[in-house]
């Protein structure tokens, strides 16, 4: 997963950070450079930039070494100058004030705006307009990898707290960049994990329902869930609540018989709640440690399908609720986990399909979306293939 958006984070944000260094003064530090032009109008002119922008190591070193020069002229000529308060004190009063004052604060303002200039040449302070044009390239690259709106704003806005007019130093700004992205997107992670194994600890027997739309990989993460459980040492057994689409029964009946688990089914067009029900008193009875129900594929649209997976909780109770949604389906899945939730409340969300999607955009703001943690991912057809999910796994596998 994020395969593409590692790749097209790394180089936009090392383009972006390029752009800054690029930037004109007058663009990286605006409020600086207004200071300081009062004081340069009154120096000699200095060497024009395009002569000096074609050898940029030299440049910098030189106007480095222009700006300690001007420091120590200017250090040299207080430590020749007998300062005002040095001078005796009858003169000191004859003379008007304003005579008195102009001199010191002209070499204090010099002073300050040498040390100002020297710090914005080694640092930078990001614009208001230069961050918009910058953010911009990150923006365009965000929605192309599927992150919904709603969470490309939460990382504009960190981005730009934490960038707009703070001194950045040189060559740190790519640093610098990294740094508050992964904290942003780290931060999309809010929602409180949900162990499973752990839950089985404070309930018998913990009721898990598995929900989503037609084919997103409900059945199969349901047998890898029952895998996970069944090395735990936990019995299992399972609903096959999906009693609409054809061949649903068969399908979960593979799998419960390769993994050694017991199934509770009725006939197609059965009540799924019915079934659900059963499965729970079995289980009530067989010192079981946890029921998993299958359910069949709905679009939130379908109204029918809405109304008996209602009752279907209002039935069972589940501790929890399994959204399960395809990670390659972007923001179709994060929307469709969103009218879910909604709709009948879900309490985490399964990814599946994340090894063949590149992007990883759901997978970065689902959570967000919904409140709702990830708990896992799918990685695979077999039953090996669920991995535990985590904010650290998303920021390391972006690179950041
Ligand atoms: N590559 C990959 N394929 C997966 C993954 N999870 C499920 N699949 C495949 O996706 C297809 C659909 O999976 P199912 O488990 O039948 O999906 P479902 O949600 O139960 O489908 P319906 O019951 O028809 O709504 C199957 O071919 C699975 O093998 C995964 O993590 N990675
Ligand atoms: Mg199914």
């Amino acid at each position: 997963m994020f395969k593409s958006l590692k790749k097209k984070l790394k180089s936009a944000i090392s383009k972006v950070s390029k752009k800054v260094e690029e930037s004109k003064p007058e663009e990286s530090s605006e409020g600086l450079e207004k200071k300081e032009k009062s004081v340069e109008e009154t120096k000699p002119e200095k060497p024009k930039e395009k002569k000096l922008k074609k050898d940029k190591p030299k440049q910098e070193k030189s106007k480095k070494a222009e700006l300690i020069k001007e420091i120590d002229e200017i250090k040299d000529k207080e430590a020749e100058e007998p300062s005002e308060e040095k001078q005796p004190e009858k003169e000191k009063q004859t003379q008007p004030e304003k005579q008195i004052q102009k001199p010191a604060e002209k070499k204090e303002q010099q002073k300050k705006s040498v040390l100002k200039k020297l710090k914005s040449k080694l640092s930078y302070n990001i614009s208001e307009k230069l961050f918009e044009q910058i953010f911009d390239e990150l923006e365009i690259i965000l929605l192309e990898n599927n992150v919904a709106l709603k969470v490309i704003d939460v990382i504009k806005k960190d981005l730009k707290k934490e960038l707009v007019g703070k001194q950045i130093p040189r060559k740190k700004v790519e640093l610098k960049i990294k740094k508050v992205l992964k904290n942003s997107i780290q931060n999309l992670f809010e929602a409180e994990d949900i162990n499973i194994l752990e839950l089985t600890k404070q309930k018998k027997p913990l009721v898990v329902c598995f929900v989503g739309v037609n084919g997103s990989g409900k059945t199969t993460t349901l047998a890898k869930i029952a895998s996970m459980l069944k090395q735990n040492n936990k019995k299992v057994i399972v609903a096959a609540s999906d009693t609409f689409r054809a061949a649903a029964i068969q399908q979960v009946q593979e799998h419960t018989d390769k993994l050694g688990i017991k199934l509770i089914k009725h006939d197609y067009g059965a009540d799924a709640a019915a079934v659900a029900y059963d499965a729970i008193k079995y289980a009530k009875s067989h010192d079981t440690d946890v029921v998993l129900i299958d359910t069949a594929g709905r679009l939130h649209s379908n109204k029918n399908l809405m109304q008996e997976i209602k009752k279907l909780k209002r039935v069972t109770n589940p501790d929890l609720t399994i959204f399960v949604g395809e990670s390659i389906t972007g923001n179709d899945c994060i929307e469709q986990a969103r009218t879910f939730n909604q709709e009948i409340g879900i309490d985490a969300i399964i990814l599946s399909k994340a090894d063949i999607d590149e992007k990883g955009g759901a997978a970065i703001s689902v959570s967000h979306i919904t409140g709702k943690p990830i708990i896992f991912i799918g990685t695979g057809q077999e039953y090996k293939d669920l991995k535990e999910f985590n904010s650290e796994l998303v920021v390391k596998s972006l690179g950041l």
